[in-house]
Formats: C-alpha cells, sequence, structure tokens
C-alpha cells in the first residue's frame, strides 16, 4: 500500500511539473508569435496614381521567414502575344516553366533587367523559341532555373512589344502591388526594415526606405519618379508574324 501512495504522490508532482512545463512553453511560444508584424506598402506613380506590377522588397534586422514563402515553381505563359503574368516574383533556385499558348512561335529571351542589359557578358542570359501550339500538339514548354538573386527582362524576337519580368529576390520578403498598389506582408519580425521598390519602368532605383515595425498595423506609401505607361493590350500579329502553312 506505501508504495502505491508513493507512486500516486509521485504521479501528481510528474503532473505538476507537466503542467507548469507545459505553460512555460506556450508563454514561449506567445511571446514568438505576438512580435509578428504587419505592414502595407502602398506604390504610387509619379501622378499619385496606385502602380500595380511594382515588387517590394523588406529586409528586417531579425532573422526570420515568412509563413507563405516565395514560390520555387511558377509558370509564364506566352498568351495573345504577352507573358503572363507581366511580373513573376520568385525566390533564388526557383524554376519557371515558360508555355507558349499562342498559335504562332515565340522567342523566350532572358536578360538581365537595368544597365546590366547593354553589358556584352550576360551570365543569366539565355534564349529559345517555342513553336505555335496547334490544333494536334500541346502547347510547347521550357523550364529554366533562376539561380541569382536580380531582375530578368523578358523578350520575343519576333514581336518586339513582348516584354515581362522576372524578380528573384534576395530576401524572403518580398511582393508584388496588387491592382490597388498595395504590398501586404502579414507576419515580419518587429524592429527596424529597409523596404525598397522595384518597378519596370523605374530605371533609376528609388532610395530604400527604413521604417520600425511595431504590432500596430504599418503603412508606408512609396512614390516612383516616373509614370509607366499603361500595359499594351494584346495585339494581334501580322500576317507577317504568323508561321508559314
Ligand atoms: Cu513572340
Amino acid at each position: 500500500m506505501k508504495s502505491i501512495d508513493h507512486f500516486n504522490l509521485s504521479k501528481q508532482s510528474q503532473n505538476a511539473i507537466q503542467k507548469i512545463a507545459l505553460s512555460a512553453a506556450l508563454m514561449l511560444l506567445a511571446a514568438t508569435f505576438s512580435h509578428a508584424a504587419s505592414l502595407t506598402v502602398s506604390v504610387v506613380d509619379k501622378d499619385g496614381k496606385a502602380t500595380p506590377d511594382a515588387v517590394v522588397f523588406v529586409s528586417t534586422s531579425s532573422v526570420s521567414s515568412p509563413k507563405n514563402p516565395l514560390p520555387k515553381l511558377a509558370t509564364v505563359a506566352q498568351s495573345n502575344m504577352q507573358f503572363l503574368p507581366a511580373v513573376t516574383v520568385v525566390q533564388a533556385g526557383s524554376k519557371i516553366t515558360f508555355t507558349n499558348n499562342d498559335p504562332w512561335d515565340h522567342h523566350v529571351r532572358g536578360s538581365a533587367a537595368g544597365a546590366a542589359q547593354f553589358g556584352k557578358n550576360d551570365e543569366n542570359g539565355f534564349t529559345f523559341r517555342l513553336a505555335g501550339k496547334s490544333l494536334f500538339s500541346a502547347a510547347k514548354s521550357s523550364v529554366v532555373t533562376f539561380d541569382k538573386p536580380g531582375v530578368v527582362l523578358l523578350g520575343c524576337h519576333i514581336h518586339g512589344s513582348m516584354m515581362g519580368h522576372i524578380v528573384v529576390s534576395d530576401t524572403p520578403w518580398a511582393a508584388k502591388t496588387d491592382a490597388s498598389g498595395n504590398a501586404v506582408f502579414n507576419d515580419l519580425p518587429e524592429g527596424t526594415a529597409t523596404v525598397k521598390v522595384w518597378h519596370a519602368a523605374q530605371f533609376i532605383d528609388l532610395k530604400p526606405a527604413q521604417t520600425t515595425l511595431n504590432a500596430t498595423p504599418n503603412q508606408l506609401k512609396m512614390q516612383l519618379t516616373v509614370t509607366p505607361p499603361p500595359r499594351r493590350a494584346p495585339a494581334k500579329p501580322s500576317e507577317y508574324d504568323k508561321p508559314m502553312g
């Protein structure tokens, strides 16, 4: 009997210790997750108009990673003489599938965007041709791996109006602005952060903004020094562009 009493007592104290340990763990967990900050960056153009398809990068002072990381796989279609989406944001090492949905051929030419595209030695450059889709065959695709952070300009040798961008982010915190010009980050760590904005029409880099993120929702407005031209409406190729036969 005595040994059973002893056993019961010991079991109770074990339970008490477990409870303390559990509540301590929960407190630690709460402390870890309560320090997430939200940030909405509104990008406007020179005239104050909301600007979609800008990319916002946030560098944080403390090391952390988003709950929803940037994709490592993405698809860029060539449809109606456009690269869709026009801007794709991925992390380094991502594989992007290019698919030609048009009934005529397209090139996919990739080169470093910005001033570097005028350089002769373009390590990131690539080019290939995708045959047009016919009634009897599936759309042609090709996969490219993007290892280096940076911005890659997409073009087509046949159709000069076709333009797109692949943005390979060097920070896990990057997002494209939506139709309202907003990029929203929900689980940034509190503390100081540096915010950068990229836009295809913004040739001179915007000055990064320094901000301090706290528990209340944080707002930041970033203004381009240019007015991006409206995106060209899907065009029909001329007879010359169409494959023969
Ligand atoms: Cu083309």
